[in-house]
């Protein structure tokens, strides 16, 4: 790792108020004294010793303001899961262009985009994927995930700025059900992930799965190992639990037959013989 990074410097954390972001920023705050967190709206929660800055994504502006002074950026901010087109759009296509747009010209130097597993959603189960593949999103919220992806390809390869695309998977204390048992990190993890896109010397443009150490998982990610990703969380030591959950939410034909589950199966309209991979 850089030893040679000023983690005083301003890093601007957007989507503060999300689901992510809630859980993160205390252990974020802890590396980077210089953190700035960014969202629509302030947190409910927000400490004194929190600094805030309001910022609508689809706003090039209150982009810009927010961006000013930043040496690095942490892109959470968008739509979060399947939405309609338009708020799709703004929030995660406009919006982020807005973000990649704001950080070039504001000089930023490194930016973390907060991509999803969705970009993927439709490779199989059975499919053992790294982050070299096709991308085959599963809904339009994994194709603004992609469409963010692309955008840091072209803002590392024109402009030069290293950028790390976190492919997350399902972030919080414990995995959810079966699924998540392949896709589960924990806070700790993803924020580990995220030192390594801020602080690493080798990152010009990168992708990394977000995921803890998962005896299930669908993902090579050994390209994170090399740039020294050691995850702590292991989610078949949750394995009762996200079983016991599973069972209570019954079988899916189509989603379970892809590693996006319910993305791929909600307006599926390929026909049974199709659905398989
Ligand atoms: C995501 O990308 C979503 O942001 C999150 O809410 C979960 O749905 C997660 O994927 C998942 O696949 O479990």
């Amino acid at each position: 790792m850089a030893e040679s990074f000023d983690r005083s410097r301003r890093i601007l954390f957007t989507g503060a108020a999300g689901g992510i972001g809630t859980m993160i920023r205390p252990l974020l705050a802890q590396h980077y004294p210089g953190l700035v967190l960014s969202d629509k709206v302030k947190p409910a929660n927000l400490l004194a010793s929190e600094t805030f800055v309001a910022a609508d994504l689809t706003r090039p502006e209150e982009v810009a303001a927010a961006v000013k002074g930043a040496h690095s950026v942490i892109h959470l901010g968008g739509y979060s899961v399947e939405g309609p087109w338009d708020t799709i759009l703004q929030a995660n296509i406009i919006g982020c262009y807005n973000m990649y747009e704001a950080a070039r010209q504001a000089g930023v130097k490194r930016l973390i985009f907060a991509s999803s597993n969705h970009a993927v959603g439709f490779y199989p189960r059975k499919r053992r994927i790294g982050t070299d593949v096709t991308v085959r999103p599963d809904s339009r919220y994994g194709v603004s995930k992609a469409f963010g992806e692309a955008l840091g390809a072209l803002y590392s390869d024109k402009h030069g700025i290293s950028v790390t695309c976190l492919r997350i998977g399902n972030v919080g204390p414990r995995p959810l059900d079966v699924r998540r048992l392949a896709i589960w990190i924990s806070p700790q993890d993803i924020v580990q992930l995220m030192q390594i896109g801020l602080e690493h010397p080798d990152i010009r443009f990168d992708i990394l799965y977000g995921a803890s150490d998962n005896a299930t998982s669908w993902w090579d990610n050994s390209r994170a190992r090399q740039l020294g990703y050691r995850p702590t969380g292991k989610s078949e030591d949750h394995r009762a639990h996200a079983e016991a959950e599973q069972a209570r939410i019954g079988p899916d034909p189509v989603g379970d037959l892809f590693q996006g589950g319910t993305f791929c199966s909600v307006e599926f309209t390929n026909g049974a013989k199709r659905a398989g991979p």
